[in-house]
């Protein structure tokens, strides 16, 4: 059988002048540098349009043989939300009292995190992220994606990217295992949920770790110098 190579379009692109490419480069790194993961949410809403945008942008994720192997579930009910944080507190405290070994515990310290989750019920929106290992043709026969967690990994970058951008906090919070969120959230297990995204506005008061970046010369090298 003769494989067809895909049809083409000319690439939509504009180069950008060389101040404002720094530019952009800058201010990009300065926006970005101000994110911070919050666990302190405010229960106050957020219009869901500005959520649908940040999920488009998300899905503009290079994947895998494109098979942009992602599903976001994106919970605003309460009930639903009182059910993942139940789940979640079960496997946390699981993990606390007893399966985390003392130096995962003591990584965790500087974080000041511990088994109750009240910003599952709190924050106005919970997106879990659902990497799908396999897809389904036309036949319903099952299709193998690849690059799976690398692809989803990349989706959630930029989701986190957008909403920060859109002025949300953001917590990347995933309980292990995380098997439960499939039956709350009715979804096949040809789907491995990879994390829960928690998005809403900051509380007024909130907190975060005093916490730093590592510097450049310590996250990159250059070659040659
Ligand atoms: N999932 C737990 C523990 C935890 C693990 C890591 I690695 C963190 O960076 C933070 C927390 C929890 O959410 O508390």
């Amino acid at each position: 059988m003769t494989k067809e190579r895909a049809a083409t379009i000319a690439l939509d692109y504009q180069e950008l002048p060389g101040t404002e490419m720094s530019r952009q480069a800058e201010a990009f790194y300065a926006a970005m540098n101000t994110r911070r993961t919050v666990r302190d949410f405010s229960d106050r809403p957020v219009p869901r349009h500005i959520i649908e945008d940040c999920l488009r942008a998300a899905g503009t994720a290079p994947s895998g043989a494109n098979r942009q192997p992602w599903h976001f579930a994106v919970v605003t009910d309460p009930a639903i939300k009182r059910q993942i944080r139940e789940g979640a507190e079960e496997e946390e405290k699981e993990f606390y009292n007893s399966r985390a070994p003392q130096d995962w515990l003591d990584a965790l310290a500087p974080l000041g995190t511990d088994e109750h989750k009240p910003f599952l019920e709190r924050a106005p929106y919970l997106i879990v992220v659902f990497a799908q290992k396999f897809d389904r043709d036309a036949e319903g026969n099952k299709l193998k994606n690849y690059y799976v967690t690398e692809s989803v990994g990349i989706a959630i970058g930029i989701l986190i990217a957008a909403l920060h951008q859109a002025g949300l906090a953001t917590l990347t919070h995933t309980p292990a295992p995380m098997k439960f969120l499939n039956s709350i959230l009715a979804r096949p297990d040809t789907e491995k949920p990879l994390m829960i995204l928690v998005a809403g506005y900051p509380e007024d008061d909130a907190r975060v770790p005093a916490i730093g970046r590592k510097p450049l010369e310590e996250i990159a090298s250059f070659h040659p110098a």
